[in-house]
C-alpha cells in the first residue's frame, strides 16, 4: 500500500472508531436505557393521573448496572421499577409523591432553591416549602419547557435507620415531597435534577446526572 493508500485507510479506521464511540454513548446513555412507565390513573377520571417515585443515594446492584450511582424510580404495578421515562396524557393533572431517601447535596444556583409551575404548593412532609436554602437540596425534579421546577428536601445526616442501597422501604429515613403540576399540550420534554448530585464524578455533573435512567428522562405526554 502507497502512503496515500495508508492515509486513506487511516481516515476510514478513524471515521470507524469515531463512529462506533458514538454509538455506544447513544444506546446506552441517551436513549432506550430504560422502559417508559405509564402513570397510574385515577378509576373514571383518565385526565387525573399519579406518578409514586423514590429517590435514592444508590440504586443497587438488583436495579442498575451502575449500582453506587443516584437514582430516581418509579412504583409500576406495585414495583419499583428504575425508569426514568413517564408516559401522562395531555392536558392531565399529575399527583406526584416523591419519597427523598438521599442527604443534602446542595445547589449552584440559589434561584434553583425556589418551587416553580406548580397547581398548589410544594409540600415537604405535609408542610409547605416557599424555598429552599441552596445548601439544602437533595435533588431537583425539573421540567424547563414546561417551567415546573421542584427541589427536593433532603433526609439530615444523623437521621437514623438511613437507606444505604435501594429499593428503600417506608421504615426507613426519608422526606414526602408532593406536589401537582398539569400536563398541557402533546409533547416529548426532558426533565432533570439540577443538584450537582453525581458523587465522584467531576464537579458532580457526570455520571447519573448525563445519563438517562438516573437523573434524567423524558415525560412522554400523549
Ligand atoms: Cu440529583
Amino acid at each position: 500500500m502507497g502512503p496515500k493508500g495508508m492515509r486513506v485507510g487511516g481516515v476510514v479506521l478513524g471515521v470507524a472508531l469515531v463512529t462506533a464511540v458514538l454509538v455506544i454513548y447513544i444506546a446506552s446513555y441517551l436513549v432506550g436505557n430504560t422502559p417508559a412507565v405509564r402513570a397510574t390513573t385515577k378509576p373514571g377520571s383518565p385526565r387525573d393521573v399519579s406518578l409514586y417515585i423514590q429517590t435514592v443515594a444508590a440504586v443497587g446492584p438488583k436495579l442498575a448496572p451502575h449500582p453506587d450511582w443516584v437514582s430516581y424510580l418509579i412504583r409500576d404495578h406495585g414495583r419499583w421499577v428504575r425508569s426514568t421515562v413517564w408516559t401522562l396524557p395531555a392536558n392531565a393533572t399529575v399527583h406526584v409523591t416523591i419519597l427523598n431517601y438521599d442527604g443534602a447535596s446542595g445547589l449552584r444556583n440559589p434561584f434553583l432553591g425556589q418551587p416553580q409551575g406548580l397547581v398548589g404548593p410544594e409540600l415537604v412532609d405535609g408542610k409547605e416549602i416557599k424555598a429552599f436554602p441552596p445548601g439544602q437540596p437533595s435533588h431537583t425534579f425539573a421540567v424547563p419547557e414546561l417551567g415546573i421546577l421542584v427541589p427536593v428536601a433532603p433526609v439530615a445526616d444523623d437521621a437514623k435507620n438511613p437507606c444505604d442501597v435501594a429499593p428503600c422501604t417506608m421504615a426507613q429515613a426519608h422526606r414526602t415531597i408532593t406536589f401537582t403540576f398539569k400536563t398541557g399540550k402533546k409533547g416529548h420534554y426532558r426533565w432533570q435534577c439540577f443538584v450537582p448530585c453525581a458523587a465522584g464524578y467531576i464537579q458532580g455533573f457526570g455520571g447519573p446526572m448525563q445519563t438517562i435512567g438516573y437523573m434524567d428522562g423524558f415525560l412522554n405526554v400523549v
